[in-house]
């Protein structure tokens, strides 16, 4: 394990001018009130001082030093001696520069006095950490985007590490928490580096005076351009807003659109859907009434057959009746017929018998016995005719 005295040693040097915050932060870090901080008239801090702290593998003096822009030039060149001191001290380090915030307005002081720190000690990006200290809690969301921005316009250095802190309650412990967390994590990110003297810090009040001048003029150029981009921007939102609305109309009315078309065709579907059934309803229906007719049909088809069969039956019954009947009368006639004439046979016999026993009579006993049997047979004769020979057979 490293000792102490072997551990790497570097600097957090604290740097901005009076008043801004620097001791407050410094306490922050250390987690102790180890530096005296508090809203005064005059300049607090005089001279450096610096309490060293683990961290990692390294140990870090956390320098507490003057501000440095100050109304009196005596104060001014004591501030500048504080500060070589540190960077004397420590000159592989961190720099902190902190802006002090007026109502989140970048101060121009604070600007004149970290160009001539760059210009004196050129600061190494890798390890330079722009704080604004006590900014307003409420402020709009693009500040920072803001300040990055305006801060590359007034120092020419670019901004890889911005630290906005609130103004916090300096008795609440989780804000002061909250800031810690805050510093350190900006501090991780960078990477101490060495800090060569180039030149004397030139703040001249003369000087300072102009070139306060200068960043006003330049801030004042600055807020002139952002107020155009931002009427630009607004304009262009109350296009895209005006643009949006349409397309929101639109999109509403194809909405509704859509709606009464779906409806529509909802309402179609289901009148389809009543109608199928009805006709299917209706084919079952007409199916059942043609099977019912057709079954009638044949039945009366069945009938009329039968019917007829009945009738022809009944024809060819009479028909064979009569002419069983004709036939039974043919043959009785032709029965009659011949026993007719097998009668008349036997009247003809009988007749000649009779005739030839007349004519014995009459040979033998007279002509009245003659007469009486002719008149018999006479009788006889045309009974016999009268009857067409039937009586005969009776
Ligand atoms: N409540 C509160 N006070 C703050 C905050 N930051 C700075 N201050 C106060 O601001 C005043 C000035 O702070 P200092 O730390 O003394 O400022 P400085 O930069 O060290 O000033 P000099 O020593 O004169 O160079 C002090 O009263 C601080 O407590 C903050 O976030 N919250
Ligand atoms: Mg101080």
């Amino acid at each position: 394990m490293a000792s102490s005295s072997s551990r790497q040693r570097y600097g957090i040097i604290i740097l901005g001018n009076s008043g801004v915050g620097k001791s407050f932060l410094a306490n922050i870090l250390l987690g102790s009130e180890a530096f005296d901080h508090r809203a005064a008239a005059r300049s607090v801090t005089t001279e450096t001082e610096f309490e060293e702290i683990k961290m990692g593998n390294a140990n870090y003096a956390i320098f507490n030093i003057p501000g440095l822009i100050e109304a009196d030039q005596q104060c001014i060149e004591r501030n500048k001696r504080e500060i070589d001191k540190a960077f004397v001290e420590r000159p592989t380090s961190l720099i902190l520069y902190v802006f002090g915030s007026q109502n989140g307005r970048i101060r121009d002081e604070d600007v004149v006095a970290f160009n001539a720190l760059n210009k004196a000690y050129p600061l190494k990006i890798e390890s330079l950490v722009l704080i604004v200290n006590g900014a307003p809690k409420k402020r709009l969301g693009d500040y920072e985007g803001e300040v990055i921005v305006l801060l590359k316009e007034l120092i020419q250095v670019p901004c890889q590490s911005l630290c906005v802190l609130d103004m916090i309650d300096e008795n609440n412990q989780s804000e002061r928490k909250k800031l810690k967390n805050q510093l350190l994590q900006a501090i991780v990110e960078r990477t101490p580096r060495d800090h060569i003297k180039k030149q004397d810090l030139e703040l001249q009040r003369e000087e300072v005076r102009k070139a306060k001048e200068e960043i006003k003029a330049l801030q004042a150029d600055f807020q002139n351009k952002l107020q155009m981009h931002e009427n630009q921007i607004k304009k262009q939102q109350r296009m895209y807003d005006k643009k949006f609305d349409e397309i929101r109309n639109q999109n509403e009315l194809m909405q509704v659109l859509i709606e009464n078309q779906r409806k529509g065709q909802e309402k179609r579907d289901n009148e389809y859907k009543e109608a199928i059934q009805r006709a299917n309803e209706l084919t079952v229906k007409l199916r059942a009434e043609v099977q019912a007719e057709q079954k009638a049909r044949q039945q009366a088809e069945q009938r009329v057959k039968e019917q007829t069969d009945q009738r022809a039956m009944e024809q060819a019954e009479q028909k064979a009746t009569e002419q069983a009947k004709q036939r039974a009368r043919e043959q009785t006639g032709q029965r009659a017929r011949e026993q007719v004439q097998r009668a008349s046979k036997s009247i003809s016999s009988i007749m000649e018998k009779l005739f030839s026993e007349i004519v014995f009579a009459r040979r033998s006993s007279g002509i009245t016995k003659f007469e009486k049997a002719t008149s018999v047979v006479r009788r006889i004769y045309l009974r016999g005719r009268a009857t067409d020979g039937s009586s005969f057979l009776r």
